[in-house]
């Protein structure tokens, strides 16, 4: 038998307390920097499945971005009062700048997935009534009025303003859409619908661009600004149904902007090309008529794609559309804007576009 002092007795004990406070304080750092770790790892996941859809943008801080005077509010306080309160003050907003930093370039853009309104509508919460759009954050350089010739293409209408709000809101716009929806079942006539629009979005607002777009065409790079610029612009140069390459030089279907300025100049577009084929050719006579050219994005900003489908009952080939080509500069200054007759039947006011439903007659009235 052994005698020990009650001192030396303790010692297994207090190693295994030693031990026990070590372990504790071990597990508990660990648990700390695997909490730190997922929490970390979360926001990340989270931020990945943002950047994944292409159309929204960067979450971009808006006051990172602008110097805080840009802000169009501040907050004062009010001393005379009891209360505390807060006060806003609308203050001068300053010119937005002129590339955007909103744009993120190339986007993905494809048509199998079927396109819900509703969502788009979620998505897109700064509209106001009508598919107006003005940045909160710094005035527009340009009021762009966007406009649609349109009959019986809902399907391909979806993509569009799934597709074009976000870009338009991305590259800094005062804007409008203005979808002109031609009545009845006559004759498809486009450029008279699109001098509709021009006229009807005038009495809206003080537009001073002017954007045609086809329904069926989506830019595949949002640094192809849709504004106006010193020449009448050109901007679906690089269709994927044409190889992502222009089909002719003196190309200027699809996707184009005029200037009021511009557009008044030519006289506007012509009203009696009935059917499918020739008018846009006529505007690229008259513009080059009036001594201007045309302006283009480069071939890569310029990509686009457009939405594959059958030829349209009611818009069969022109068969006069080479003839009236031919004579632009003899009918120019007779048939345009200041010649422009038809009726509006009804304005409807959706959140994301304004439908102008117009009776433009028919061939030979
Ligand atoms: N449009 C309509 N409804 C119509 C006809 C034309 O909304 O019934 C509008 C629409 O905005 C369209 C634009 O007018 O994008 C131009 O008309 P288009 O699509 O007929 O012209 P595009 O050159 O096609 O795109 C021509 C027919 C191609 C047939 C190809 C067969 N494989
Ligand atoms: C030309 C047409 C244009 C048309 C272009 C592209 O031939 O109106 O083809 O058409 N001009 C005449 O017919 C005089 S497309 O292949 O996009 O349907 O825009």
């Amino acid at each position: 038998m052994t005698n020990s002092s009650p001192a030396t007795r303790n010692i297994p004990g207090r190693f295994l307390q030693k031990t026990c406070t070590v372990v504790v304080v071990f597990c508990g750092l660990h648990l700390s920097v695997t909490m730190l770790y997922y929490f970390n790892t979360f926001e990340i996941i989270k931020n990945s499945v943002f950047a994944a859809n292409s159309q929204q943008a960067k979450n971009i801080n808006v006051s990172t971005v602008y110097p805080t005077t840009m802000l169009q509010t501040v907050k004062e306080s009010t001393a005379p009062f009891k209360r505390e309160s807060v006060e806003t003050k609308t203050k001068e907003l300053e010119q937005c700048p002129e590339t955007s930093p909103l744009l993120v370039g190339p986007l993905r853009i494809e048509f199998s997935e079927p396109v819900d309104l509703e969502e788009v509508k979620k998505q897109n919460p700064a509209l106001q009534g009508g598919g107006r759009f003005t940045p909160k954050d710094c005035k527009a350089l340009q009021k762009v009025a966007v406009i649609i010739p349109f009959r019986q293409r809902e399907e391909h209408l979806k993509y569009w303003l799934y597709y074009l709000h976000p870009i338009l809101q991305r590259q800094q716009l005062d804007y409008g859409v203005y979808v002109v929806h031609q009545n009845g079942d006559e004759t498809f006539n486009r450029a008279k619908l699109l001098n509709v629009g021009y006229a009807e979005a005038l009495k809206e607002y003080d537009y001073d661009c002017f954007v045609f777009s086809d329904v069926d065409l989506i830019p595949m790079d949002d640094r192809n600004i849709y504004k106006c610029f010193g020449q009448p612009r050109h901007l679906s140069v690089s269709m994927d149904k044409f190889g992502f390459s222009l089909p002719y030089t003196q190309f200027f279907g699809g996707v184009s902007s005029l200037s009021k300025e511009q557009y008044v100049k030519i006289n506007g577009f012509p009203n009696n090309y009935w059917g499918w084929g020739g008018e846009d050719d006529d505007i690229y006579n008259r513009i080059v008529s009036k001594g201007m050219g045309i302006s283009r994005p480069d071939g890569i900003i310029g990509k686009c794609r457009m939405i594959r489908h059958n030829r349209d009952v009611k818009n069969e080939p022109n068969p006069q559309r080479f003839d009236r080509i031919a004579r632009t500069r003899e009918t120019m200054n007779s048939d345009g804007i200041n010649s422009l007759s038809y009726k509006v039947v009804e304005i409807k006011k959706n959140t994301l576009f304004t439908e102008i439903i117009v009776d433009i007659g028919s061939p030979g009235r």
